[in-house]
């Protein structure tokens, strides 16, 4: 039943491969879909978003390239009861550097972890933008309010953001149907090409994976590229958000469970087991690639047949190799090596009457693989990478008798869902010849056991589940604007907040207080937030505790009652009280730091020195060089160097290098202000590398929040300079109520 109820009017699924063949009948050629998982995920995904198949407003539009012989077809040959193709044209020479080059020979065998077969070319690249744009150019001519885009795969990671860009109110999805790896590997690619690329996926409001891991190295990416803040699941850009989740994909359970006990397919499986002479049945069917641990796997057979004479001519392999890409050099060299350890291993062992593996190189009907997946005694499927595998989750489904053993690589993803198979690592070929024995003589009651957890576990996360959970994010996960972005618990702060006596609450200011300005003297605190501050102030100690100089301080706060700490806790000044100097070192190490810093401003203009009563600060806010970040490190290394034998501290801030005494820090005065009174509710809140101090000092149960991206000490996160004001704002709220 469904239960789903979305607001999208219209599904527009685009990837790289139209799921369809025409059809020729005798009133002439037709629309012919496919019956792959996507085809039937997307078919349910359309039902759950309330689209009457039939109708013709409803129907499910699906862009995908098309090769030239589709350009002869009229337009209603690319339309049937429930889809729509939209064939995308291109250059031959356009595809070719697209989709072979950067697709096929850059980012598989790159993002599978065989960088030595990744071969970088810009003009693929160049190709691959240019096929994005000719997706996007298909796109914009359909899309419609209302609609839902939704992207797959490696081929098209330009393309979410090129639909933002020229449609910035699209809902937009991007499902990745590889493994996304680490940065070490992202960083192989050419900076602008990696920058693209996760700028690219960026443009969609749900980025989905197969598996956590691959979601924590996609964090890992945009972190280290274009360091966003991330809250749980989400990157926080300013005007929006991007959920970035892991989604399983998986197969059609009752389809395999129900074809498993197909009459057909039960003739076929007789047929197959007597010509195999009854032994015992290995199966696997792969496509052709250097991914699939085809020669391992074959080494590991070959090392069981060693090890266990008394199994020879008792088992056998069948494993069935699909055609792929076979024009290509390496997977020409590839299948050599393939036959050629078939051919040594079959010369071996095989005898008369037994041929140990009966290898072939074909497709199979959907008939002879539902009968080979019920026939075998075990299924070896052995990826050295995979993003999911769905051989393994089909075996599994199809096996409706509860017989038969998964043996599964751990690098394939489905290995995470189903640790009730045989786990195995591909290149150990001891392992899998072990693993062989195993399920070989594993007794029917564990075989079943273990199948009936797997199954148990594709029958709930089958994909019609994956297409739900893809499509709900949209209606849970994604926020406005305008709402308040943090992962701290709002409820139970705001009512520990107003059942407390005696509050504290340390704010920073520049990045906290106020956004981040160009020209530091043009920091203001806005209208709304000062009401906010004067009247949190009439009831709790508000303290202002920034690395500003005295002055700045006392004309941003005039007639706000709020303790104000400058200088990074060298000045405190309680409302009405005239300012204290807690700083008592001497200043004879600034004229040197000055020097040093100089010769910064001289080599980088736009960047000025600071002076300030006890501190010097460097900033480069307004400099315009892309080099600057990795300059700014080395003056902070340069000033350590030439400190480190007196009591300074060389703070790297928000575009800012300032040294000051070790003596005082934010830290030291935030405890000041503790050991005063018995607060019993204290939050602190800053963005900066100075609020870590606090962070780190404050008591455990302090409340504790980092403001934007970075790594903290802080207990919680607010994702934006506004959400400071947006929570400042529900506290205030309470008291008012009260
Ligand atoms: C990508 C990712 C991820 C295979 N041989 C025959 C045949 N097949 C069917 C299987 C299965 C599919 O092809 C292969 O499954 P994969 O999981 O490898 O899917 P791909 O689309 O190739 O790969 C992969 C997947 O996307 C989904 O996100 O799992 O990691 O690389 O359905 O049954 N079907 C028939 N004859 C064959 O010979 N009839």
């Amino acid at each position: 039943m469904n239960t789903f109820n979305s607001s999208f009017k219209r599904l527009l699924i685009v990837s790289y491969r139209l799921p369809f063949s025409i059809q020729q009948t005798s009133e002439g050629p037709s629309l012919l879909q496919n019956s792959g998982g996507l085809v039937s995920a997307v078919l349910s995904m359309a039902e759950q978003m309330g689209q009457n198949q039939g109708n013709a407003a409803a129907k499910i539009h699906w862009i995908g390239h098309g090769d030239s012989a589709l350009q002869a077809l009229g337009p209603d040959a690319l339309e049937n009861e429930t889809f729509v193709a939209h064939p995308v044209y291109l250059d031959e020479a356009v595809n070719k550097g697209f989709y072979e080059g950067f697709s096929n020979d850059l980012i598989w065998p790159l993002f599978h972890y065989f960088p030595s077969y990744a071969s970088f070319k810009e003009h693929d690249f160049d190709c691959y933008q240019q096929a994005n744009t000719r997706f996007l150019e298909e796109l914009t001519a359909l899309i419609e309010p209302g609609d839902l885009v939704w992207i797959h795969d490696f081929q098209l990671m330009l393309l979410p953001d090129l639909v933002r860009q020229a449609i910035p109110s699209a809902s937009i999805g991007y499902f990745f149907h590889i493994p996304f790896p680490n940065y070490e590997i992202i960083k192989l690619l050419p900076r602008t090409w990696r920058q693209a690329l996760i700028k690219g996926l960026l443009g969609a409001d749900v980025v989905g994976f197969h598996t956590t891991d691959y979601v924590q190295h996609f964090l890992q990416s945009v972190s280290e590229v274009l360091t966003l803040p991330i809250i749980d699941h989400r990157i926080v850009l300013p005007d929006r958000s991007v959920v970035v989740k892991d989604f399983p994909i998986s197969v059609d359970f009752n389809k395999f469970n129900i074809s498993g006990q197909d009459t057909e397919v039960f003739a076929t499986q007789q047929h197959y087991k007597n010509l195999l002479r009854h032994n015992k049945i290995i199966f696997s069917v792969d496509r052709l690639d250097y991914t699939k641990g085809i020669t391992s796997r074959l080494l590991g057979y070959e090392r069981f047949l060693i090890q266990n004479p008394d199994w020879h001519d008792e088992v056998t392999f069948v494993m069935t190799v699909v055609p792929s890409r076979d024009k290509i050099g390496q997977y020409q060299e590839l299948k050599r090596e393939i036959e050629e350890t078939v051919g040594r291993i079959n010369g071996l062992f095989g005898t008369i009457g037994w041929r140990p593996i009966v290898y072939s190189y074909r497709s199979l009907t959907f008939t002879e693989l539902m009968a080979l997946y019920t026939a075998c005694d075990i299924a070896l499927i052995t990826p050295i990478r995979d993003g999911m595998n769905l051989v393994c989750k089909e075996f599994v489904a199809s096996r409706w008798d509860h017989k038969g053993v998964l043996i599964l690589s751990e690098l394939a993803g489905a290995a995470q869902e189903l640790p009730d198979a045989i786990i195995i690592n591909p290149t150990d070929t001891q392992e899998v010849a072990d693993a062989i024995k195993q399920a070989l003589v594993m007794p029917l009651v564990e075989q079943a056991e273990r199948l009936v957890h797997m199954r148990k576990h594709l029958q709930n996360h089958n994909v019609f589940r994956w297409s739900h959970d893809f499509l709900s994010a949209f209606n849970t996960m994604i926020s406005k604007p305008t709402d308040l972005e943090t992962d701290l618990p709002i409820q139970p702060f705001v009512s520990t907040f107003s059942e407390a006596r005696k509050r504290l609450l340390l704010l920073d200011f520049d990045g906290t207080l106020a956004p981040i300005v160009n020209d530091p003297a043009d920091a203001r605190l806005s209208e709304s937030l000062k009401t906010i501050l004067e009247h949190l102030a009439q009831s709790s100690d508000v303290v202002v505790i920034s690395g500003r100089n005295r002055s700045f301080l006392e004309k941003i706060f005039t007639n706000i009652p709020v303790h104000l700490v400058a200088e990074h806790g060298a000045f405190l000044k309680k409302p009405d009280h005239p300012w204290e100097r807690l700083d008592l070192s001497s200043d004879d190490w600034v004229e040197p730091v000055r020097l040093t810093m100089n010769q910064f401003v001289d080599r980088f203009p736009g960047s000025f020195v600071e002076g300030k009563e006890t501190a010097i600060a460097w900033h480069y806010r307004k400099v315009e060089n892309d080099d600057v970040e990795g300059h700014a490190i080395d003056l902070a290394t340069q000033l350590r160097r030439v400190s480190s034998s007196t009591q300074l501290t060389v703070i790297q801030g928000n575009k800012v290098v300032e040294v000051k005494p070790a003596q005082h820090s934010k830290g030291t005065v935030a405890m000041t202000l503790v050991d005063q009174k018995h607060y019993d509710f204290i939050v602190s809140i800053g963005d900066d590398t100075t609020d870590e101090d606090m962070f780190r000092q404050l008591p455990n149960w302090a409340y504790t929040m980092k403001v934007g991206p970075g790594i903290s000490f802080a207990r919680y996160r607010l994702a934006r300079q506004q959400d400071v004001e947006t929570l400042l704002q529900r506290i205030n709220d309470v008291l008012i109520e009260a």
